[in-house]
């Protein structure tokens, strides 16, 4: 089963083709011209189904199988912000470290050491049977510095429940193990294999 993966995150595709392997799966961007989608769903389920719809329209081939990802990080103790906003923390256009170093200013301005966070994905699929979108989620702490250098966007900040080092830090495993991503694409994998039938 072919899958196209309608998102430009080098972060997510590594993450979604390691966990996809048994899979044929490509980036959007290596079967056409990569095109900019605009994000304005008021959830991450919304924004996940907007950027898989986008393109699978722009495949035009009825018999594609498209697989998005919108996903986040939210801070309780910051009103569960930024959420569904955390790639335009610093601002529309900033970069994955300078929305990094936003939060972790944040956290320094109100004193926060560690503070409990969670990530959440969903996972769009739209074909030719319909639309359909799964979530999970990764719970842990935030902390007011970076650490590490494995992972991509808040990794390095980010404490999973039951550890004491960052995502950063971490074996890549645990994060595979553990993960949002993870946790929804084993629903994705569960509906894939319905809608192939
Ligand atoms: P696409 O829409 O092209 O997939 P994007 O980066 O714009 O890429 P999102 O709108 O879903 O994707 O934004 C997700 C943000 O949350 C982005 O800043 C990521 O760095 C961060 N994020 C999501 N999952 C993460 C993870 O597993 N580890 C670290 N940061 C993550």
């Amino acid at each position: 089963m072919k899958i196209i993966l309608a998102s430009s995150n080098q972060g997510k595709l590594r993450e979604l083709k390691a966990w996809m392997e048994d899979f044929e799966v490509y980036a959007f961007s290596e079967v056409m011209s990569p095109f900019e989608i605009v994000e304005d769903g008021k959830s991450f389920k919304e924004n996940a189904l907007i950027k898989g719809r986008a393109v699978y329209k722009a495949l035009d081939d009825e018999n594609a199988i498209v697989m998005s990802d919108d996903s986040g990080i939210s801070v309780n103790a910051l009103e569960h912000t930024p959420g569904i906003y955390s790639a335009r923390y610093a601002g529309v256009g900033a970069t994955s470290q300078e929305n990094l170093d936003k939060l972790i200013q944040t956290l320094k301005e109100k004193n926060i050491k560690k503070t409990p966070a969670y990530y959440t994905a969903a996972i769009g699929i739209v074909c030719q049977k319909g639309e359909f979108c799964v979530h999970g989620w990764m719970y842990g702490d935030v902390i007011d510095e970076k650490r590490g250098d494995r992972g991509f966007g808040y990794d390095p900040m980010f404490v999973p429940l039951g550890y004491e080092r960052t995502l950063g830090e971490l074996d890549e495993s645990v994060k595979k193990e553990l993960s949002h991503r993870s946790r929804a694409l084993g629903l994705a994998k569960i509906l894939l294999k319905t809608l192939k039938d």
